[in-house]
């Protein structure tokens, strides 16, 4: 087999880590499968990286993406809101509660910006960049632009939804950028992850494997 190409981490590359939250880990409200497989290998990656953003699902109560919010709904059918269709989670990452706290696992001391998201009652928003409306922005693509980041490196949680939409939305801003599939873990809902997949590839996201990175 041939060895991968290795990369350096460097001044103008930051590494998202992406919605690593009780919520998403065994146990939580909406539990990844294997959710918690992603934290030692984002802890690893975190010391190679100078530069690092957490992101963190953030929701009111009573947010449109919930089951709950839409009476005749289960959880994983979709809904049609005003943007379009919406899969409706459990009720999860609640602002405030213990389910949204970003895991205590993760050793990531020098991470330098927490960006919340999903915060409007009726726009869900998977990626750290744009809501699900397409529109509105969280202000991330100017905060990374402004300090002069190139590559954007993306890990976490899920692979098939905020990894994915993040990592997509950071290639059209105009990042370079590569998803941590070792250090992803996907929900797979109704061929999620195949067409996440699809879609990354589609787009040019480079999808790698954090054996390489340089340890620093
Ligand atoms: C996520 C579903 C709903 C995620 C967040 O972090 O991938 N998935 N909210
Ligand atoms: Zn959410």
């Amino acid at each position: 087999m041939c060895e991968q190409a290795m990369i350096e981490p460097c001044d103008t590359d930051v590494l998202i880590v992406v919605d690593v939250q009780y919520d998403f880990l065994p146990g939580g409200a909406l539990a990844v499968p294997d959710g918690d497989a992603v934290i030692a290998p984002i802890n690893r990656l975190a010391r190679a990286f100078r530069h690092v953003v957490l992101t963190q699902d953030w929701h009111p109560e009573g947010h449109a993406s919930f089951a709950s919010s839409h009476p005749s709904r289960q959880a994983f059918e979709t809904a049609d809101l005003h943007y379009g269709s919406q899969v409706l989670w459990p009720d999860h990452c609640v602002q405030g509660t213990e389910g949204a706290e970003i895991s205590r696992d993760l050793d990531i001391p020098h991470a330098q910006l927490v960006i919340r998201k999903g915060y409007n009652t009726g726009i869900d928003s998977y990626s750290g960049f744009k809501e699900a409306d397409r529109k509105t922005s969280t202000g991330l693509d100017g905060y990374l632009k402004e300090r002069g980041f190139r590559r954007v490196f993306c890990a976490g949680l899920a692979m098939d939804f905020c990894v994915a939409w993040t990592a997509l939305d950071s290639a059209a801003a105009g990042f370079e950028t590569y998803l941590f599939e070792d250090a992803s873990r996907a929900i797979d809902t109704n061929g999620s992850l195949a067409k996440a997949k699809k879609d990354l590839e589609a787009a040019g996201v480079r999808l790698i494997s954090s054996e390489q990175i340089r340890r620093r």
